[in-house]
């Protein structure tokens, strides 16, 4: 197949708010630079359905969603020399090209090599890879999992363990390593903290697991949905609270309420501008620190009373949990094959790719915390 295109099955996305169209799609050889990769798995994660939904400012239609996969190399393009065919990779939607500004910085995973034609959809050259009924069909975030083939960047992928499963592992390609890295890397937890996480989504867990690996003495978990406390105690939550449960109260007064002076860490792990703003107010005056992690609709802007900064709180973010992605993804996929870190733990359902539109209904409903699709 090296050096042809391919035809193979892809949930294309016609247009925004609409359902993903199982299509044949065709996929071009890889370019300089590029490799192509044969996708077995990919999570669905709530950026997937932002996207779709039309809210976010650099989502161009149509094109191939999809950011969490696991996959095999099919094919390499010139001058592509870390990746051979038959290696098992994980797409990066934060590449690590280790050579720009950002990279060679060591105070960010940020790297911004691609970064430019990535935010739209396309591939460094400014062309596509992917064609549908003789149409051009653009990229997503530099990796359209969706896609039973799929062309990326070389510095856009992490050779890992092939023992792995990689319906299974994938999950490090987002959810998982965001929510992770946010506590551990980007918040630097440490021993004897308390933390509050909003929003128990896969990030969210992952948050938790990060927390409790940390050393966290007590780490109040938040949704509105009861059914996630049995979920973030099996991550380690020590506390769960449903704002719903506190009409009469905002969630800020009843986490300080419960700590005395506020949490050390808090993180927002859903993409609400007012949670936001309730995370950084439940933080510890002094030193409280605050992660966003949660992507905001276009538009969305977070306001505080900039007295809860001058009283020494701190409002960061966090992309891919602060993890640079070729050196450090592999890592962590061996730490989950030592069971030193939980990733099946995230699953809750699999779905046939020609299915992937139930993943997002799951999602929506909060029935599901990680979907698989499968090719
Ligand atoms: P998810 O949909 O699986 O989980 C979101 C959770 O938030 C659900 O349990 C839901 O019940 C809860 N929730 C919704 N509104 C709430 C409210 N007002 N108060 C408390 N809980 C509330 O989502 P996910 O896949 O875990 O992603 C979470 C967020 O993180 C999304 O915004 C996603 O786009 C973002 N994200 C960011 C990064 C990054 O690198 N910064 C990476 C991955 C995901
Ligand atoms: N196009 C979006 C960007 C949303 C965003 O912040 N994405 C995160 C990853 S979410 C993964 O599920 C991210 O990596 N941000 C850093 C970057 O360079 O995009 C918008 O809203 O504009
Ligand atoms: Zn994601």
């Amino acid at each position: 197949t090296a050096g042809k295109v391919i035809t193979c099955k892809a949930a294309v996305a016609w247009g925004a708010g609409k359902d993903l169209v199982i299509e044949d799609v065709q996929v071009d050889p890889p370019k300089a630079g590029e490799v192509r990769v044969k996708i077995l798995a990919t999570g669905v994660c709530h950026t997937d359905a932002y996207t779709l939904s039309g809210a976010d400012p650099e989502g161009v239609f149509p094109c191939i969603l999809g950011h969490e996969g696991g996959g095999i190399v099919e094919s390499i393009g010139e001058g592509v020399t870390s990746v051979k065919p038959g290696d098992h990779v994980i797409p990066l939607y934060t590449p690590e090209c280790r050579e720009c500004l950002f990279c060679k910085s060591g105070k960010t995973n940020l790297c911004v090599k691609v970064r430019a034609t990535q935010g739209r959809g396309l591939m460094p050259d400014e062309t596509v890879r992917f064609h549908c009924k003789g149409q051009p069909v653009f990229h997503f975030m530099g990796c359209s999992t969706f896609s039973e083939y799929t062309v990326v960047c070389e510095i856009s992928l992490a050779k890992v363990n092939p023992v792995a499963p990689l319906d299974t592992v994938c999950l490090l390609g987002c959810g998982v390593t965001t929510g992770y890295g946010a506590a551990v890397k980007t918040a630097g937890v440490e021993p004897g903290s308390t933390c509050a996480v909003f929003g128990l989504g896969a990030v969210g867990l992952a948050v938790i697991m990060g927390c409790k690996e940390a050393g966290a003495k007590q780490i109040i978990a938040v949704d509105i949905n009861n059914s996630k406390k049995e979920w973030a105690e099996k991550f380690g939550a020590t506390d769960f609270v449903n704002p719903k449960d506190h009409p009469d109260k905002k969630v800020q007064e009843v986490i300080v309420g419960m700590t005395g002076w506020g949490v050390d860490y808090s993180f927002e792990c859903i993409g609400n501008t007012e949670v936001m703003r309730a995370a950084l107010e439940c933080c510890h005056r002094g030193w409280g620190v605050s992660v966003v992690i949660g992507v905001a609709a276009s538009g969305k802007e977070i306001a505080t009373r900039p007295f809860q900064l001058v009283t020494g709180r701190v409002w960061k973010g966090t992309a891919f949990g602060g993890i640079k992605g070729r050196t450090e993804v592999p890592e962590l996929v061996e730490k989950y094959l030592q069971k030193k870190l939980m990733v099946d733990e995230f699953i809750t359902h699999k779905f046939n790719l020609k299915d992937v539109n139930v993943a997002f209904h799951k999602m929506h409903d909060g029935e599901a915390v990680r979907s698989i699709v499968y090719f």
